[in-house]
């Protein structure tokens, strides 16, 4: 009887291991232990698989987006992008709205403005939201060469990065369907916060970032809308990128924090997902956790300690894909995956 259930049990695994995986190495064994000391009812009991995070996929996702050109409300190549983010996630299944905004920056200039919410599933009452800015900064003001303080940026890391991750989920979900509904809403405007030359001029405005979100918070795509939780991702492509637990994340969320950075180390990637605390970083999850009351957490490689912050890269003409390692992807994608796959 044991045996034949093992065998039961096997035949499943063969005929899901197209692409999928366990949900993590530890789990792995552990049906068969289960067979040799517990009942057969135990036996079924089911276990979560996780999609393999494919990291090409995921880079290449990056790299189409940085072939646009810079992602600067407003201007052709933003309106371009967002149209092809919509097209792939409608490609992927997902009942996609967006939400045109004309948004005031602090300089007085008006953007116009999407944000693009992508729906896996969406009658389902349990949901998870994932996110991430897609724009990109309009000036690399923290470049070397001053020559560079007003021109737009390539964007790979910041912008590219939270949404080559998500458009590599997208196409997982497509394929394997997560027990709880997914919302990937991707934020316009994030990074069109106060320039450097301007801080002293306009230092009394300190909500000058995450414009696309501060509007979705104030007006959620649906009424009500209130997902179990949210995972923000922003510049997580840099090599040897370090994820300290940020500051408003477990002020908000930290059953959150802990939860995504218990799949991390038992995915593999503990030496990504640190059990350090981060600096408290003004992202598009603040006014999500703050204005929307939805605990939401910010994933991004940000260092406290060293005088480079977000990397050396970070606001200057040298986030391009030279700066994206599909390495880091992985360990990000495949952890959320594991985290999505394990909700019940
Ligand atoms: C601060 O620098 C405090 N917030 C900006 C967060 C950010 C910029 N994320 C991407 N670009
Ligand atoms: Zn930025």
């Amino acid at each position: 009887m044991m045996y034949k259930v093992y065998m039961l049990l096997m035949t499943l695994l063969f005929i899901n291991c197209g692409g999928v995986a366990k949900s993590d190495a530890g789990a792995k064994t552990a049906p068969v232990e289960t067979l040799s000391q517990g009942s057969a009812e135990s036996v079924m009991e089911p276990v979560a698989i996780v999609p393999i995070f494919d990291a090409d996929s995921a880079y290449s996702f990056v790299a189409r987006q940085v072939a646009f050109g810079p992602r600067v409300p407003g201007t052709v190549t933003h309106r371009k992008c967002a149209d092809y983010l919509v097209a792939k996630l409608q490609a992927y299944g997902a009942e996609v709205l967006t939400q045109d905004m004309e948004l005031k920056a602090y300089n007085g200039d008006l953007l116009k403005a999407r944000n693009i919410i992508a729906q896996f599933q969406p009658s389902k009452e349990e949901r998870i939201m994932l996110c991430a800015h897609w724009d990109t900064r309009p000036w690399a003001d923290s470049d070397p060469d001053k020559a560079n303080h007003y021109k737009p940026l390539p964007g790979a890391n910041d912008g590219g990065s939270g949404v080559g991750v998500l458009l590599e989920i997208a196409r997982q979900l497509s394929m394997l369907p997560s027990t709880v509904g997914v919302d990937i809403i991707l934020f316009d405007a994030e990074d069109y916060g106060l320039h450097e030359n301007d801080v002293e001029k306009y230092s009394s405005n300190r909500h000058s970032w995450a414009l696309g979100s501060q509007y979705w918070s104030y007006f959620p795509h649906t009424t009500g809308y209130s997902p179990r939780y949210g995972i923000l991702l922003d510049i997580v492509g840099a090599p040897n990128s370090v994820f300290h637990q940020e500051y408003y994340s477990n002020h908000f969320a930290p059953g959150v924090v802990r939860k995504v950075w218990k799949w991390a180390k038992k995915a593999g990637y503990a030496s990504y997902f640190v059990d350090e605390e981060g600096g408290a970083i003004t992202d598009d999850h603040l006014y999500v956790n703050s204005t929307a009351g939805i605990p939401c957490i910010d994933i991004i490689n940000y260092d406290p300690e060293s005088p480079n912050g977000f990397g050396q890269h970070h606001h200057t003409m040298k986030d391009d894909m030279d700066w994206i390692d599909a390495e880091t992807l992985k360990a990000v994608g495949q952890t959320v995956l594991t985290v999505i796959y394990n909700e019940k």
